[in-house]
């Protein structure tokens, strides 16, 4: 399976993945989706939201047992984040039916559209849709940086904007969901063990700040006469580490965009995408409105407009006990173990459907903690033991 995905979407400069939602490298990983599930006689389908399901047993028994990912990626993102989840469902679905595994409940593996939000700036947009988190017109609404609308780019990749929408009774067929991830930080490599259980997910979201100025000739403009939001974007950033570092949270604006772009022009517009996590709202809150407070009076100082307009939000999640405590169990009656309970700062489709429905996340050992990066690894034997987990995880939670 992954001497199929490897090369798709693959920039030969970075070594890293290119995969944005609806694009060319969207469809040949969606394509490659279709025929692991077809592959295997799975039923497959494409839902409302354009996530992709594949299907053992009756999709409308209820009680499903649904596992899977995302195959999106962040700009140069790296082999794993998202792939190794569904990798490893069909893995797991492999080692099951090798096991002669009888399940006793429907079982479905997925693939969640746009989980990174990559292009149109709002991430897990596939699930968030069908929780009822994002409306239809608010997807509609949605831009990416061509100017294309999310509605335009899913027509023309075949699918129907205008049915996209909440899908409670899909929601309402399943039992439980468990999402495999490459750990995306270094908790479980210091734990020594190849696999964990997530606990709970930071609440974190995104800002963007939009600075305006006054573009102007950079050889002539005396710095008096100058309205520069580079200058208020720059000290917004070290703010932005400051107010971290005091709370414990993490703040970073990793991406920008300046107009007009010139190199000999004074910039008349800053637009920075700040990306904040915290333990727990109040220190979210604290971190957000320090950011917010600071760059308001340094644009004030530098004669700036400031516009900030929070672009998504999700709360802090905490992964059904119930649920969280069976796979420990599960796991730890395999290997003798205590298998370790982690939280994460990575936001996940899991977390997104963890208000409708029963969710819980495996984490596969990370050695470097690297990711969103194609410096992104994960040990082979780690993946098998992923895999592994994975299936008794299935085997105890749909064939009892
Ligand atoms: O950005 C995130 O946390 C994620 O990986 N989508
Ligand atoms: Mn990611
Ligand atoms: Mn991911």
């Amino acid at each position: 399976m992954w001497a199929e995905l490897l090369p798709v979407g693959r920039s030969s400069a970075s070594g890293g993945y290119r995969r944005y939602a609806w694009t060319a490298a969207d469809a040949d990983c969606r394509a490659w989706f279709r025929e692991q599930a077809e592959a295997r006689g799975l039923a497959y389908e494409v839902d409302r939201n354009g996530n992709q399901w594949a299907w053992l047993g009756d999709p409308t028994a209820g009680d499903a047992v649904v596992t899977g990912s995302h195959l999106d990626s962040v700009p140069d993102g790296g082999a794993f984040d998202g792939p190794l989840g569904v990798v490893s469902s069909f893995a797991a679905l492999d080692e099951l039916r090798h096991r002669g595994a009888r399940f006793t409940k429907p079982l479905a593996l997925v693939n969640f559209g746009d989980e990174e939000g990559a292009r149109f700036g709002l991430a897990c947009v596939g699930s968030r849709l069908t929780a009822g988190q994002l409306t239809r017109e608010q997807a509609h609404r949605l831009t990416d940086g061509d100017g294309v609308t999310l509605a335009q780019a899913m027509e023309s990749a075949g699918h129907d904007p205008d049915a996209i929408g909440p899908d409670p009774e899909r929601l309402a067929r399943i039992g439980a969901f468990v999402e495999l991830h490459v750990e995306q930080g270094r908790a479980l490599d210091l734990t020594g063990n190849a696999v964990g259980v997530a606990s709970a997910i930071w609440p974190h979201g995104r800002w963007r700040f939009d600075f305006r100025g006054e573009a102007n000739h950079a050889g002539t403009t005396r710095l008096a006469d100058r309205r520069d939001p580079m200058l208020s974007y720059a000290e917004t950033v070290l703010a932005a580490r400051r107010e971290a570092e005091l709370a414990g949270a993490v703040a970073t604006f990793g991406k920008i965009s300046v107009e007009p772009n010139g190199v000999n022009a004074i910039p008349s517009l800053v637009r920075g995408w700040l990306d904040s996590r915290a333990p727990e709202q109040h220190t979210l809150d604290t971190v957000v409105g320090g950011i917010e407070k600071a760059a308001r009076e340094y644009a004030d100082a530098h004669g700036i407009d400031l516009d900030v307009v929070r672009e998504s939000f999700t709360p802090v999640v905490e992964f059904d006990h119930a649920l969280r405590d069976e796979l420990a169990r599960i796991l730890g009656t395999d290997t003798g173990l205590t298998v370790p309970v982690l939280g994460t700062g990575a936001g996940h489709d899991a977390g997104i459907l963890s208000g409708s429905i029963p969710t819980a996340m495996l984490f596969v050992r990370n050695p470097t903690g690297v990711s969103h990066s194609p410096a992104e690894s994960a040990a082979e034997d780690d993946c098998v033991a992923g895999v592994r987990a994975l299936a008794d995880v299935l085997e105890g939670l749909a064939c009892r």
